[in-house]
């Protein structure tokens, strides 16, 4: 097989940037190791900043969210029993959020794709990148058991944190930056009313716990959990309980119930791989890095990287010119880079450290109070998780 632009993976950042590269006329093909159905009811994000959703008005993707979607004006932060409001629009210049679910826009890019182009293979799974350093760069794959090649111009790696771009990378050109944390995330989806119109983000006595949404009738909850917790650990009983007391505040306010449909454990990491292109291979979204979710940037970074891809592969192809191809790793890793800080400072501000003693608890309240109390330090906040502009 020949294409122009060999992509890997198909996930929000590899089929956004299949539909941004045929919408400019470049032939590409996306190769995604899984299943369309599992593809599709994977849960993860739900927060999107405006670049995002912009992003998916522009190819023609948010028919769906633009119906479905839910506006948020801000976010709630709960500490010391009190609730106070960030105001997004006011802080920010009028920049807002939107909630809608990693896995329909995953469904509404593939519905896209399978309807008119370019080619997505499921269940293709690709097993090496070979000769990134020359002009035509070969994937092999494998699909229905058969294994096959796929030879292209350049090759973007969008295979997520265990794919095998990010290892094709010469080890002497390779430079990774880690962090662990001693805490992860419990989260659930529940069939009940969600009992907020924001996300609240709370740093309550026992830990963090955050209440996001899927619709007007599902919720998404997330509870700071030790490591190596199994979901099984966790009684529905017990959960409802413990993210009761820590969204507790002195105001009348309760938190609704209901039946929970699926459960969950996520371990909370910071990784960057630099740099983010190799010849004619490029790195983009949790290929490249991953963030904690506790700053909601994961989906909205891997967003971005493909944009930029986009556009530098758009101008290789309608002027000749490689200038933006060259400058792509250093734009997308200044992104990277606030944004790591940004869901790091946000993580370690609210979360319970299981190692920390009663002075750091006593700083997180100070930072929180300040946020609360200075404008100047809301703003920060506010134009940090609506998200930082793109570099052109
Ligand atoms: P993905 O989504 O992991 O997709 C990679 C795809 O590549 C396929 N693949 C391969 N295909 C072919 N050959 C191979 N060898 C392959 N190896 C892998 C995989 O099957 C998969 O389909 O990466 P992508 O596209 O970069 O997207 C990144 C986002 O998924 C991720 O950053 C977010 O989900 C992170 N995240 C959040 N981000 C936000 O911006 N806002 C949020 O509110 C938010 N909440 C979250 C999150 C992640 C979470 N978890 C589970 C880690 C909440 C949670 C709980
Ligand atoms: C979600 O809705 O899944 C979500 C929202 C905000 C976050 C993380 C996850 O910070």
């Amino acid at each position: 097989m020949r294409t122009t632009i060999g992509i890997i993976g198909g996930g929000p950042a590899g089929l956004l940037l299949a539909r941004l590269l045929h919408r400019a006329g470049i032939d590409c093909v996306v190769l995604e190791s899984r299943t369309r159905a599992y593809a599709e009811h994977r849960q993860r994000a739900g927060m999107l900043e405006q670049g995002t959703v912009d992003a998916l008005r522009e190819c023609g993707a948010a028919d769906r969210l633009e119906v479905d979607g839910l506006v948020h004006n801000g976010i709630e932060l709960r500490f010391d029993r009190e609730r106070h409001h960030i105001d997004f629009p006011v802080l920010t210049g009028g920049r807002t959020v939107t909630i809608y679910a990693q896995t329909e826009i995953v469904k509404d890019l593939i519905a896209l794709q399978l309807a008119d182009g370019p080619q997505l293979l499921f269940e293709a799974e690709a097993v090496a990148i070979e000769r990134p350093e020359s002009d035509t760069p070969v994937v092999r794959f494998v699909h229905q058991g058969r294994e096959q090649s796929l030879t292209c111009d350049w090759v973007v790696g969008c295979d997520g944190f265990h794919g095998i771009a990010r290892d094709t990378f010469p080890a002497a050109l390779s430079r990774t930056y880690e962090h662990d944390y001693p805490y992860s995330w419990l989260g659930v989806l529940a069939d009940v009313p969600p009992s907020c119109e924001e996300l609240i983000y709370a740093r309550g006595e026992g830990g963090f716990a955050l209440h996001s949404m899927r619709s007007p009738s599902v919720s998404r909850l997330y509870l700071q959990v030790p490591n190596e917790t199994f979901p099984d650990d966790w009684p529905d009983e017990r959960i409802w309980d413990e993210l009761s007391a820590r969204f507790a505040i002195d105001a009348d306010w309760h938190l609704e119930r209901g039946p929970i449909t699926a459960k969950s454990v996520t371990p909370m990491r910071s990784y960057v791989h630099e740099p983010m292109r190799h010849g004619r291979l490029l790195l983009a979204g949790d290929a490249a890095h991953i963030v904690p979710p506790t700053g909601a940037k994961g989906l909205n970074l891997a967003v971005s990287d493909v944009r930029l891809a986009a556009r530098a592969l758009i101008e290789l192809h309608r002027t000749g010119s490689a200038q933006l191809l060259d400058r792509y790793s250093e734009l997308c890793l200044d992104r990277v880079w606030q944004a790591t800080r940004f869901s790091y400072d946000m993580t370690r501000m609210l979360h319970a450290d299981p190692d920390g003693d009663a002075f750091e608890h006593r700083l997180q309240l100070a930072r929180l109070r300040r946020i609360t109390a200075s404008r100047p330090a809301a703003a920060e906040l506010a134009a940090n998780y609506t998200g930082l502009p793109l570099p052109l």
